[in-house]
Formats: structure tokens, C-alpha cells, sequence
């Protein structure tokens, strides 16, 4: 039975289903049956929230190779961590905006006390109570349980009583140990990033899930990661949307690597429409994607945009082109530009407005 077949049968996507719609020669056929599972579940309905992405310091102990935006140690040229001060002023400047997330990804710095992250998310709850705070990926989680001798449960239940509401999807990569192991050896591994987001989604919070493809991935590969995170939402229902995020390739120790093609973006997109049956989002980060092909990506299994963003750092670094950040306006018309509908959303997927 072809994949269009088992489709057809609502049956599961299987890992060598996966195998055949990476090899296969017609990337339209893939697109066309990706579009019609996404049009299944949300029509031509495309979601994107009006969002701030703060990075508080860059200062980390790991050495990612795909990673341009990192600095070993304070002091280093280009090395910074902001005062608490600096970082509520980011949301303070934005006072008359309807900003409806903040979403932190910090490097894992050695020195910064645990009381600089509680009062982070205390101080946003204060200037905006009603702001949403999704913050600190599983590896900084596994990193602050493992600098301050906490568990990881202890961790995020002090940070959930400081104002954090859920977590990003970040830190992921690929969870293939021949894959990790080479490109970011020294930071949380897979088993522990996957029993994060089991205990986040325990808790009662929700998050989000990334790959980062187009590198040294394989397509079996890509699919044994897709695949993980299938079987851990199967246990949870706790993710939100999964974040296919392109490589890029500027300013760090892969930099010889050419960067994926729009071709292999849409695919990755689409493959996981259709594998991740439980997952109810595929979000095209268009700062990553870059924006046409994210407006393409619409067509090919992905419904959501994340956000305005404003400010973005660690795509910027490693050669990004794509805007730091674009209006709420930008992103309606672009949006409708590609022949779908624009919904703005809060970061749980409550619908805000549907701008006209
Ligand atoms: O984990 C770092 C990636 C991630 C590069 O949860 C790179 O809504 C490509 O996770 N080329 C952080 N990627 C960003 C992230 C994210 C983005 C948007 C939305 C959400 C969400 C999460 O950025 C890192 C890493 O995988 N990254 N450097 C690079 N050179």
C-alpha cells in the first residue's frame, strides 16, 4: 500500500512511509497530500502571535558547532549578559504594544545566581501581568538543576511560582546520538531533554518542539527525531507545535556546509504534517525559512508563523537575512499574500483577532 493509500485509510505514517516521502522524486505529490492534512485540521486558517524574543546573555559553557551566537566565558569579545534592568526595559519599551509573549533563550551561563532567573519572570509578571512567558529551553533546565542541585522537577516548579507558563522548544537538534554527539556533545542529552518536556507536560504546561535539519542529518535521521517526539505527545498531548529550524550556516564551526535548500525546507515540512499526527501545529519559523519560503510553506503542511519576534539574535548571527522582527500588520498581509488567513493567536492557540 502507497503512503497516499494508508492516508486515505487514516491510517499512521509508519518510519519507512517517512523514508519514501524523503525520496521521493515529486516534491508537489508530497506537498499536495501534506496541504490536504493541514487544510483537514485548520482550513487555510495560519496562526502567528504578536511576541518579543529577549536573549539575556550569551555567555555558555557548551559548544554547539552550529551555533554563531554563544560565548565561552564573560569577557570574551562579543560576550554579554544583561542586568535584570536591561531585560525588563526590552518590555517596558514595548508598554503601548499589545506584546502577548516573551519568549527567553539565554546561553547556559556558569556565574548567574538562580534568583537572576526567578526575578527575570517576576519582574515581566509585573510590568504585564497578563504576558505570557515561555522561557528557557529543556537544556537550560537540565543545566540549572545540574549548577544549582536542584532536580529538573524542582527546577521548573520554582520557575512555574516565579511567572514561567511554558516552555520553547529549543535545544532539541537532532535527537540521533551518531548527530548529537558531533554537534553538540556537552549539553543535555536526548533521554533528558524528552523526560523535560514529559515532566513540563506534567505539570500541566505545555511546549513546543524543534529539529534542527540541514546539516550532517540523515533523512532516517530526521525521521527517528520526528518520531520520538510522536511517541512522547502520544504519552502527553503536551506539545503544541513542532519547529522544523533550517541550518544556518554563517559564523560557526559548520560554516562549510552549504545551507538546506527551499526545496528540502518544504519537504521537511510537509514529511512532518504528515508523520506527526498528534501534533497539532507545524510552525515555519520565518526567520529561519527566511519569509518566501515560509509564505510556500503555508502550502506544504505548516499553519503557524511564530511571531513578530523583534530583535532576533542567534539566526542574525550565523547569517540570517530575513527581517529581526516585522508587525503584526507585516505578518497578516504576508500571510495573505500566500492565499491563506491570517489568525492571530495568544501562545496557547486561544484565537485573538483575525485581522481584516
Ligand atoms: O536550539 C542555533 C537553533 C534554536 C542555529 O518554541 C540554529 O516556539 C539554525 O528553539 N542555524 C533556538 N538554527 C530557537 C528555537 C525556537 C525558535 C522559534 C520558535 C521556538 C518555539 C523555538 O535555534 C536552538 C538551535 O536549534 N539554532 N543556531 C543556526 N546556526
Amino acid at each position: 500500500m502507497d503512503v497516499a493509500d494508508r492516508l486515505d485509510a487514516g491510517e499512521r505514517l509508519s518510519f519507512d512511509d517517512g523514508i519514501r516521502l524523503f525520496e521521493a522524486p515529486d516534491l508537489l505529490a508530497v506537498g499536495w497530500l501534506a496541504n490536504r492534512e493541514r487544510e483537514r485540521r485548520h482550513a487555510g486558517d495560519t496562526f502567528f502571535n504578536h511576541n518579543i524574543r529577549i536573549e539575556a546573555t550569551n555567555v555558555c559553557v557548551a559548544s554547539c558547532l552550529f551555533c554563531a551566537f554563544a560565548r565561552l566565558k564573560p569577557g570574551d569579545p562579543g560576550a554579554y549578559t544583561m542586568s535584570l534592568e536591561q531585560v525588563w526595559d526590552k518590555l517596558r519599551q514595548r508598554q503601548d504594544q499589545s506584546v502577548t509573549e516573551i519568549h527567553v533563550v539565554n546561553g547556559l551561563h556558569p556565574d548567574l545566581p538562580f534568583s537572576y532567573y526567578l526575578e527575570l519572570l517576576q519582574g515581566f509578571k509585573r510590568i504585564r501581568p497578563d504576558v505570557h512567558l515561555k522561557c528557557f529551553t529543556a537544556v537550560e533546565i537540565a543545566f540549572f538543576a545540574d549548577l544549582y542541585g536542584m532536580s529538573d522537577k524542582q527546577v521548573l516548579l520554582e520557575l512555574r511560582d516565579a511567572g514561567l507558563d511554558s516552555l520553547p522548544g529549543g535545544g532539541a537538534e537532532i535527537f540521533a546520538e551518531r548527530v548529537r554527539r558531533k554537534i553538540s556533545h556537552d549539553k543535555c542529552g536526548t533521554e533528558r531533554y524528552l523526560a523535560i518536556h514529559r515532566t513540563v507536560h506534567r505539570l500541566g504546561m505545555r511546549s513546543n518542539v524543534t529539529m534542527l535539519y540541514g546539516h550532517i542529518e540523515t533523512p532516517a535521521e530526521r525521521l527517528d527525531h520526528m518520531l520520538r517526539a510522536r511517541d512522547l505527545q502520544d504519552d502527553t498531548g503536551g506539545f503544541q507545535a513542532f519547529i522544523p529550524l533550517a541550518f544556518h550556516p554563517d559564523n560557526n564551526q559548520m560554516r562549510k556546509l552549504p545551507a538546506p535548500t527551499a526545496a528540502d525546507t518544504l519537504r521537511v515540512h510537509a514529511v512532518a504534517r504528515l508523520l506527526l499526527d498528534n501534533i497539532p501545529h507545524i510552525k515555519a519559523f520565518w526567520i529561519a525559512t527566511g519569509v518566501d519560503v515560509a509564505q510556500a510553506a503555508l502550502w506544504f503542511g505548516a499553519d503557524d508563523l511564530d511571531g513578530t519576534v523583534h530583535e532576533e539574535r542567534i539566526y542574525h548571527m550565523a547569517g540570517a537575512r530575513t527581517p529581526e522582527g516585522m508587525t503584526t500588520n507585516e505578518i497578516g498581509r504576508l500571510i495573505r499574500a500566500a492565499g491563506r488567513r491570517p489568525i492571530e493567536r495568544d501562545t496557547l492557540y486561544n484565537v485573538l483577532s483575525v485581522p481584516v
